[in-house]
């Protein structure tokens, strides 16, 4: 563990588009929250900053595919991304919004500096343009093929497929995504940050100053950019939705979204620091504070290249001290996608997990995507919960406690003489802080959630190989012993916990009592001091960290996902083209009539077939539908249908069918009666 030191931790500011998801947590926000936990336990001073971004072109197109002004859109996903972070226990101490005056502010100044000490490129050049719409396109305004891997799904600004960073006229056949329509060029005037300037320096800083410590997913890309040759880049836009560029001759003109963004950090910074009543220049700038930025992968470019130039350009910052980038989270095999509503969204997990946040944060650890790309699974969900919380964790805590209270009545007993086995498992107990530490601070919160899990099996087999159920009733001396030091691994859990699993934390440390402890012990106490929790000292009665997670909760899960999967298929069903014209005679010659169904059956060994008598008015006759999976028999008596009654007789499966009802089907294949009403049957159902 190193001396104690000021850090500023930011996470990346979500865009306020959408709520959050498992892939944002995973990615970003749990192992900052870890981090930042972990730092503030072991002394350090911490500044954990955030806030949503709300500006670039994802906010006014989310605002117009839901008809609304992009003030109420976010609005709206501020207020559901912020509640979720809380609820969810993510400790930032600031969380704010790049609307904010203080950001408009901070962003305004920043640039009016670096202007005013010439660091940018003032250009009139011809950028791609939206006749029909009227509206110049950068960024998410406009797809194409990327020049660099061939994607054809390339935004303006960068390719989501390799990662590359790009201007909008590098793109191939570009298109806009406002009207499809093929850009025109027109002329405009923007700002540029003259990148190429800054190579060496970032050569220097992150390259040669670097090599070392930076995750070599961050460092390859950095180094691939750079090797490829840097160029000017745009910081302002012809946007009607961000900060207005503060300069003169720069009307409707705003900031480029990933210009601002990075400062709100700084602007979060202010605002709390003015809140606390502190001073955030040093958070910034002094140079003994760590700077350390989580976000994901496709923000590397931004923060490792684009944001350092900007503060080195500035001159009074401090540059990432690591920015420990992830990679992706997959959701059951497939992509997480916000637009394609393919996700578990942490508003609703809470909802219907609501004592649940350490299981999820716990399964996100432990299969968190450090290194490659990684999958949610809802049973990998399940089993972490069922086999490594309840089953080892929350055993081992649930025996101690247990026994503990059934022997001694909660008090914890004075210890005989220490063992071989005893004075090791103290000893392995005493490692802990250290391994864990050491994970953390590299970084790698997996292998720190599984070392924590270790301490607790250590526990539970130091529990199993001493028996102290059975020696109870021969040697009740011995077991004082055993329970004493079994008690003292569970007060290490307590305090170790706190970075991974913090609400367990809170409830060990009351199940133990912690705070009745003259001095509760510390991180570092539990590799330093003999003894954690004393001979003599009251614990409480046990209760349970945590409960099993049934194979029907799991299901609900999943059948969410799968009608999601439904939906979407469904919107991308073409719909069929219309048949041949029919004649006025053609359609004459159809006989469609009201029918009452009056009786109904399953057609045997059929699956999909029922057999029905439908009194047509005419005659009761029989009909056999290919409806059985749709309704039950019992359910159908009664009810009024459109037969096409001349149609002429045909055998199914022996039985003669003498006409047709007809039906239509949503968009997730359910067939219905026609009832244009009905939910889901959308304009191009056919009737069949
Ligand atoms: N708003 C998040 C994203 O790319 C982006 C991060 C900004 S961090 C300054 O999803
Ligand atoms: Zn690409």
């Amino acid at each position: 563990m190193s001396a104690p030191k000021r850090y500023t931790i930011t996470s990346a500011l979500p865009y306020t588009n959408g709520p959050i998801h498992i892939g944002h947590l995973a990615g970003v926000y749990v192992p900052a929250d870890i981090y930042s936990r972990y730092l503030r336990i072991t002394g350090n001073d911490v500044a954990f900053i955030c806030g949503s971004d709300e500006h670039g072109a994802a906010i006014p197109m989310r605002a117009k595919k839901e008809g609304v002004s992009p003030q109420v859109i976010i609005d709206k996903y501020h207020a559901i991304i912020k509640k979720s972070f809380e609820d969810f226990g993510i400790t930032f101490d600031n969380y704010s919004r790049t609307s904010a005056p203080i950001h408009h502010e901070t962003a305004s100044e920043f640039f009016k500096k670096l202007y005013e000490d010439g660091k940018f490129i003032e250009e009139t050049s011809e950028q791609l343009y939206d006749a029909e719409a009227d509206q110049f396109l950068a960024d998410r305004f406009v797809t194409g093929t990327c020049p660099k891997c061939g994607n054809e799904e390339a935004y303006g600004d960068q390719c989501e497929n390799c990662g590359s960073s790009l201007n909008a006229t590098d793109l191939i056949n570009p298109k806009s995504t406002i009207s499809g329509a093929k850009p025109t060029l027109k002329q405009t005037k923007h700002w540029f940050l003259p990148l190429d300037q800054y190579e060496d320096f970032l050569r220097e800083w992150v390259l040669v100053g670097h090599k070392k410590d930076w995750k070599t997913n961050v460092y390859g890309q950095i180094k691939s950019w750079v090797d490829d040759g840097l160029r000017p880049r745009a910081v302002t836009r012809d946007l009607d939705w961000g900060i207005p560029v503060p300069v003169e001759g720069a009307e409707g003109k705003v900031l480029y979204v990933w210009f601002d963004a990075p400062i709100g950090y700084i602007s979060s910074t202010k605002e709390w620091a003015d809140r606390e009543g502190k001073d955030w220049e040093p958070y910034w700038k002094d140079k003994d504070t760590k700077l350390v930025h989580f976000i994901g992968k496709d923000n590397i470019v931004f923060h490792c290249i684009i944001f350092p130039s900007m503060l080195k350009a500035e001159g009074s910052y401090i540059l990432p001290e690591n920015v420990p980038a992830n990679e992706f989270l997959n959701l059951e095999g497939n992509k997480l996608s916000t637009s394609k509503n393919w996700a578990v969204w942490l508003h609703e997990y809470l909802e219907d997990f609501p004592d649940k946040q350490d299981v999820l944060r716990y399964a996100l650890t432990a299969n968190a995507p450090e290194t490659k790309d990684n999958d949610f699974t809802w049973k990998d969900f399940q089993d972490r919960n069922n086999n490594e919380l309840v089953g080892n964790f929350g055993n081992f805590i649930n025996r101690i406690v247990v026994l503990t209270n059934k022997y001694y009545d909660g008090v914890v007993p004075t210890p005989n003489e220490f063992s071989e086995v005893d004075l090791q498992t103290l000893t392995e107990l005493r490692a802990y802080p250290g391994v864990i530490s050491s994970s953390i601070e590299r970084y790698r919160f997996r292998e720190g959630s599984q070392e924590l899990l270790n301490v607790s099996r250590l526990g539970n087999k130091y529990l199993a190989d001493e028996e102290p159920w059975k020696l109870i009733k021969t040697d009740p001396e011995r077991v004082k012993t055993i329970m004493y030091v079994g008690l003292q691994v569970a007060a290490a859990l307590a305090t170790l916990s706190e970075p991974f699993l913090p609400f367990t934390c809170k409830k060990l440390k009351s199940i133990l009592c912690h705070s009745e402890l003259d001095t509760a012990s510390t991180w570092n106490d539990i590799s330093t001091k003999e003894v954690l929790l004393p001979a003599g000292h009251q614990i409480g009665k046990a209760e349970l960290l945590f409960s099993k997670i049934e194979d029907t909760d799991i299901q609900k899960q999943l059948d969410k996902l799968e009608a999601t999967k439904k939906a979407n298929e469904a919107e991308n069903k073409t719909i069929e083209p219309q048949k041949e014209t029919a004649t006025f005679e053609d359609f004459t010659k159809m006989d469609l009539r009201i029918g009452t169904i009056v009786e109904a059956e399953k057609m045997p060994k059929a699956k999909k077939l029922l057999v029905l008598k439908v009194d047509t008015g005419i005659n009761i006759r029989t009909i056999v539908s290919g409806i059985a999976e749709h309704f039950k028999p019992e359910d159908l008596i009664g009810k009024k249908v459109t037969v096409l009654v001349n149609l002429a007789p045909r055998k199914l499966r022996g039985v003669e069918s003498e006409g047709m009802i007809l039906m239509t089907e949503t968009p997730n294949g359910k067939l219905v009666f026609l009832n244009p009403d009905e939910d889901g049957v959308n304009p191009g159902a056919v009737i069949s």
